[in-house]
């Protein structure tokens, strides 16, 4: 059975950096995060009697990734299965902190789900994509998702449609490149190495409550501005790592700026930033155009990316 699944990446607004157990790939907190619609991830996984399992990746062949998807297949399927022939298309930079593991693992679950025939729920589907990719649970859910980290396993629940809360994301990509340190080795750099990682542990369940309160009562300026002390917060722990982990460039910090002054002028607009330079703008649909137009204009942005929120990840009615 050939199946092909679609996912998109999510963002964060209470980020996931730290793991309680990194063998069973655990995070140690729980995170917040909205699924985005216009970019995503394709996946076809086709299992066959024939030779080894291989993966193409936006046409090229992808060696140095396919581990981590036989990994996750040898879970779901048990390791004596059959081959698996894995076709990739993702529409956005890979590896650049656009979180294309997330629409890539989730997209990968599903797929091997209709393929091998398992039937499986969504929860169960978000724990096998959460262990190949903490962020990729995430993505099996739409609009708003909220995932518990427990001492055992995750629970991910979506906690808001995207319909009853349409904002959109203005991404400023300012840099195309792979990021620097993945984020699997961040986290336990931070862990191991940063001052802070231990308060940021602990302050997670707070900012969790307020987030998840702003998300309930649909209050832009209050999930604005624990969304952004979150993101500096994660950054912080990153920067006093040893090394020290910046993930920003100078046209971050530009973005930053512009939000700002937008912000001061009324416009009803927040940033985040993830484990890469890219600066996503979060903002209500009346501002989308005099984001991206500002963001357009600031200095060291090469293209940007919009979106609304999305679904969560699903099988494309004619891959059968
Ligand atoms: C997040 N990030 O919550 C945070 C913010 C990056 C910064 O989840 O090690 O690639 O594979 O579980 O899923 C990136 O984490 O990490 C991430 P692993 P993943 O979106």
């Amino acid at each position: 059975m050939r199946i092909t699944a679609q996912a998109q990446p999510n963002i964060a607004l209470i980020k996931y950096w730290g793991k309680s157990d990194v063998d069973r790939n655990l995070p140690s907190t729980g995170s917040l995060s909205i699924t985005l619609d216009s970019l995503y991830t394709r996946m076809t996984v086709e299992l066959t009697d024939a030779g080894q399992d291989s993966l193409q990746v936006n046409g090229v062949a992808d060696d140095a990734m396919l581990p981590r998807l036989s990994t996750c297949i040898d879970r779901m399927l048990g390791s004596h299965r059959p081959a698996a022939e894995i076709v990739s298309d993702c529409n956005f930079p890979i590896a650049a902190g656009l979180a294309s593991s997330a629409s890539a693992f989730a997209a990968l679950v599903v797929a091997v789900d209709g393929a091998g025939g398992l039937q499986l729920d969504q929860q169960k589907l978000a724990r096998y994509a959460g262990q190949a990719s903490g962020s990729a649970a995430r993505s099996l859910f739409g609009g708003f998702a909220e995932l518990s980290a427990g001492d055992d396993q995750i629970e991910v629940a979506e906690i808001k449609s995207k319909d009853a809360w349409p904002l959109e994301v203005i991404v400023a990509v300012t840099e195309e490149s792979a990021k620097p340190m993945s984020s699997s080795a961040g986290m336990q750099l931070s862990a191991a190495t940063s001052p802070f990682y231990a308060g940021w542990v602990d302050q997670q369940p707070a900012d969790l409550d307020v987030a998840r309160a702003a998300v309930e009562t649909q209050d832009f300026a209050a999930l604005g501005q624990i969304a952004e002390h979150n993101c500096l917060k994660m950054h912080s722990v990153m920067w006093a790592s040893r090394p020290p982990l910046v993930y920003w460039n100078s046209a971050t910090l530009a973005c930053m700026e512009t939000v700002r002054r937008l912000q001061q002028d009324g416009v009803p607009v927040f940033f985040t930033i993830d484990a890469g330079p890219q600066v996503k703008a979060v903002c209500e649909p009346s501002a989308s155009d005099q984001v991206e137009a500002a963001l357009t204009d600031t200095t060291g942005v090469i293209r940007i990316l919009r979106s609304g929120l999305g679904s969560g990840a699903k099988i494309l009615d004619d891959s059968c």
